[in-house]
């Protein structure tokens, strides 16, 4: 009942190695959120999930806690349920199970970067869920799409935790583009967004008291002395956390506290930080719901549904390929 396929790339690292020393030469230097995710970095974002000041985790899992049933319904009661970045697939048990309820349910496509991850959660998942068939994927599912098995029978694909926000416009647009191309007329898609709110709440969400998620943000450049043999002194670097109104989005960098040279062993480059030069290490865009309507619009996509907490902080909302 289980079959997990692996896509990985032979030369992730020296993906990493390419992506890293562009965004090191560029004017404004900035580093892909990707990094951030080794084992400690996702310990880090764990806690911060469940951190007072950051909601939209424990607003997600309310919503699917309450409203899976419907959400279910209203995809159609799909046969297979895709999910992007399933991860330990926490939140996913709750769509599970409405799906088992609705009768529908047949086949879960966990999509995960970590192949232990996903191993680990398909084989409690056959247990929980007897008959479920689960066909996994480990790849990067930004670059591989296209893997995703294709089906017939009604598939609702979903990309949780609002990771969304993690990308500029233009890849966001090239990537649901691309998810629109890949779905039949009875798929749904599935997003988790955070939503815009006042911006003193933002900024709190990213700049805990506890310093979980500077720690976090500091991360990456422990990821990259431990991959690319680089020599970042982490005390010399500290966490800045904006909201950008113009652009509805939080702005996450981290800012030089020195004149500093940064040796990078495996790219066999120096690069120079000026004391109180910033660095982006990741955005999270916020949304509106109509905002979200002209996104979707754009890349080929039709809302059909949109799913809140009770205090309207973050969205679950539906799509179909147009
Ligand atoms: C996992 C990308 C949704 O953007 O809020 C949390 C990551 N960064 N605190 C987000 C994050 C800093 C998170 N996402």
């Amino acid at each position: 009942m289980i079959a997990i396929e692996v896509h990985l790339d032979a030369d992730t690292a020296a993906t990493m190695a390419r992506d890293v020393r562009e965004g090191l030469l560029l004017e404004r230097k900035e580093l892909s959120p990707k990094y951030f995710y080794d084992d400690r970095g996702s310990q880090l974002f764990e806690q911060i999930t469940e951190l007072d000041e950051y909601s939209p985790t424990r607003a997600e899992r309310a919503i699917l806690a309450e409203r899976s049933a419907e959400i279910v319904a209203a995809a159609g009661t799909p046969r297979s349920l895709v999910e992007l970045g399933s991860g330990s697939a926490a939140k996913t048990r709750h769509l599970l199970d409405s799906m088992r309820e609705a009768g529908c349910l047949q086949t879960y496509v966990p999509v995960d970067i970590s192949e232990e991850i996903t191993h680990e959660t398909a084989r409690l998942l056959v247990e929980e869920y007897p008959g479920l068939a689960i066909h996994g994927l480990v790849c990067d599912f930004e670059h591989h799409l296209e893997r995703i098995p294709d089906s017939d029978e009604g598939r609702l694909i979903a990309f949780l935790g609002g990771t969304i926000g993690n990308l500029y416009p233009e890849a966001r647009q090239e990537f649901l583009a691309r998810l629109a191309g890949l779905m039949r007329p009875e798929d749904r898609l599935l997003l988790g967004t955070d939503l815009v709110k006042d911006s003193a709440r933002l900024e709190a969400a990213y700049n805990d008291a506890d310093g979980v998620t500077a720690e976090f943000n500091k991360n990456v450049l422990r990821v990259l002395n431990r991959e690319l043999g680089a020599e970042f002194d982490l005390d010399a670097f500290e966490h800045v956390a904006r909201y950008d109104e113009a652009e509805a989005r939080m702005d996450i960098r981290l800012r030089s506290l020195a004149d500093q040279t940064v040796w990078l062993e495996q790219l066999d480059l120096a690069i120079e930080f000026a004391a109180e030069e910033e660095m982006r290490t990741e955005i999270s865009a916020k949304f509106t719901r109509e905002r979200l309507r002209d996104v979707y619009g754009e890349a080929g996509l039709e809302m059909g549904g949109w799913f809140t907490d009770v205090d309207g902080d973050y969205a679950l909302s539906l799509a179909r390929a147009l």
